[in-house]
């Protein structure tokens, strides 16, 4: 008997049975991310093994929290967000660092939770958890895909979420049973991926009205934020600053949206240039404590504030807003440059305002300078910083964490390009350093990552330096060793307890990085520290280099307390 022929489109098509792990995979690469950080266990070691097989980035941290700092730093380098995956229970708690470092700097993030199998929910299941509303305090979106149809639907939905509008973390709890289960792929419908996020215009009323407000400014000051780096909006603004001519300064992440040695930077004059700036135009950052929240005496009373910023709701927090500017930032400098171009107008460069803001800068640059090339051994931060400004390349990123090794880098380091200072931030969390860097090496495998830690910000999350070393990732590690936070003492007397601050006198902080086939440097001398720091910078392998130096080193002194209102 003949075989009866069979039309090809009448067969069903062939069953392509895909599990929930790789289905998670697929849909977060669908919607364009590229990275995943995190630590492998029941229920999601599917979830880790398929990343590498489709094609993700995958890294495995020692510690979840340091994921999750690095996956919110992925959003902001690349502006998708970066994944970080946790098991259920304290895996995903420890995780919760990371989605409140992104909450706080509105960084995009996305935290894959494992959690318990369902049908044991309420049971005392194994690591079961309220997990869902651990994360809801700092996500703009929590959700629990119901079932492995509902994955993609539920992927692209949170992407969306998490980069739309004001970004930030989102969280997605996958139970054990969604994870393992199995569906016929042809039976799933895929969300295609979401474009990138839309870039509001503002109103073109608020355009005329932020040029009138410049124009009548006697002291007029621009503060660069971070909101215009995530917009990637550093050539608008960079246009903008040549058509104005207007002093400006950075916030600590601004930094490099114009670079540091532009001319109209009058950084070093910060303290004078906000106390008596009388119109602010803030460029997509925010009058929060880094920016004291734009109040006396910290500001000039009655200060006029023209508020770029993508979140209405920012507008008019802690003072009120004289011109609001919602929107993107690259769609909003675009406008107000186009407006500038028809006008003409730009900021004088004979005002008394530049006068004095020149004469401030001026001798605060040389208060500086006197320290740091000041050779005096036990060391001081100054002239350490001076020897890593002097070696890093311009296109260098540069993550930076500590107390004062965080905040003399900020005046010291200069940058050069956008995204290129990743530092404790909006939340000022320590042990983000090395998350950061390691998130920085694989956005960046072209670039050169320095870390530069203080001891106290180093021993938060130092463990990871494993992650360095096994993935190649050739990151120099710099340890300011003052013993402790914000110093610590330089010999135990044994009438006295340990301080609260103190940590081991002269750690060998870089051995610890010998452990997994690193490179360790100790420095305690100004002879070396050139020649060691170069060594490290130009070495393939990742490298720390610990340097010892004064415990009672300090800042230059401050007009303000910190945190002064
Ligand atoms: C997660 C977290 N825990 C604690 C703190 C409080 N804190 C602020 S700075 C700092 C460490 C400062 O010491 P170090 O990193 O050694 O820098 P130094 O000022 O000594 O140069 C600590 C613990 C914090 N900001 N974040
Ligand atoms: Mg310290």
């Amino acid at each position: 008997m003949a075989t009866p022929k069979i039309n090809k489109e009448e067969t069903e098509p062939e069953s392509l049975p895909v599990d929930g792990a790789t289905l998670i995979v697929r849909s977060l690469k669908e919607q364009g991310v590229e990275y995943m950080f995190g630590i492998v266990g029941v229920p999601v070691f599917g979830i880790g093994a398929a990343a590498i097989r489709e094609g993700i980035r995958y890294l495995g941290f020692r510690n979840e929290q340091s994921a999750s700092y690095a996956a919110g730093v992925v959003g902001y380098l690349t502006g998708r967000p970066g994944c970080c995956l946790a098991v259920s229970g304290p895996g995903m708690i420890h995780a919760i660092a990371g989605l409140a470092n992104a909450w706080a700097n509105r960084w995009p993030m996305i935290l894959i939770g494992g959690a318990s199998d369902t049908f044991q929910n309420g049971r005392g299941a194994f690591q079961e958890t309220p997990q869902i509303e651990a994360a809801r305090p700092f996500v703009k979106y929590a959700a629990r895909p119901e079932s492995i149809e509902r994955i993609p639907f539920f992927i692209e939905q949170a992407v969306r979420t998490s980069t739309y509008g004001r970004p930030g973390a989102v969280y997605l709890d996958l139970p054990s049973d969604v994870i393992n289960d199995r569906v016929d792929a042809n039976q799933i419908e895929m969300p295609p991926r979401c474009p990138e996020p839309p870039r509001p215009h503002a109103e073109p009323e608020s355009i005329t009205r932020a040029i009138e407000a410049l124009k009548s400014a006697e002291r007029p000051l621009v503060i660069i934020g971070k909101g215009t780096a995530y917009a990637r909006a550093e050539n608008q603004a960079r246009t903008f600053m040549d058509k104005t001519k207007l002093p400006f300064l950075p916030t600590p992440m601004g930094k490099g949206v114009v670079p540091d040695d532009h001319q109209q930077s009058i950084a070093p004059a910060r303290s004078h240039a906000l106390e008596n700036a009388d119109v602010v135009f803030l460029m997509g950052a925010r009058l929060n404590w880094i920016l004291h929240f734009g109040l006396p005496p910290r500001f000039a009373e009655g200060v006029r504030i023209i508020q770029m910023d993508i979140a209405a709701e920012e507008i008019g927090t802690n003072v009120p807003t004289e011109v609001p500017l919602v929107g993107d930032a690259r769609s909003i400098l675009t406008q107000l440059n186009q407006a500038l171009d028809q006008d003409g107008w730009s900021y004088a460069s004979d005002t008394e305002w530049w006068r004095s803001l020149h004469e401030n800068a001026a001798q605060n640059q040389a208060a500086v300078e006197a320290m740091m090339n000041d050779d005096t051994e036990p060391m001081g931060y100054f002239r350490v910083l001076r020897e890593i400004r002097d070696l890093m390349p311009r296109d260098a990123i540069l993550c930076c964490e500590g107390s004062n090794t965080m905040d003399i880098s900020r005046s010291v380091l200069p940058n050069y390009e956008a995204r290129q200072r990743l530092d404790a931030g909006s939340f000022g969390t320590m042990g983000v350093g090395i998350g950061f860097a390691l998130a920085a090496a694989v956005v960046h495998p072209e670039r050169k990552i320095v870390a530069v830690e203080g001891d106290s910000a180093f021993g938060f999350s130092g463990m990871e330096v494993e992650v360095a070393c096994r993935h190649n990732l050739p990151i120099t590690f710099v340890i300011v060793n003052n013993n402790g936070i914000g110093g610590g003492i330089s010999a135990y007397d044994p009438d006295r307890p340990l301080p609260a601050s103190t940590y081991t006198i002269n750690a060998r902080y870089e051995r610890v990085i010998e452990a997994f086939g690193g490179k360790g440097y100790y420095v305690t001398s100004v002879k070396e520290l050139g020649p060691t720091l170069k060594e490290a910078m130009e070495d393939p392998k990742p490298c720390i280099v610990n340097i010892m130096i004064d415990p009672r080193a300090q800042r230059k002194p401050q007009k303000f307390r910190w945190l002064t209102r």
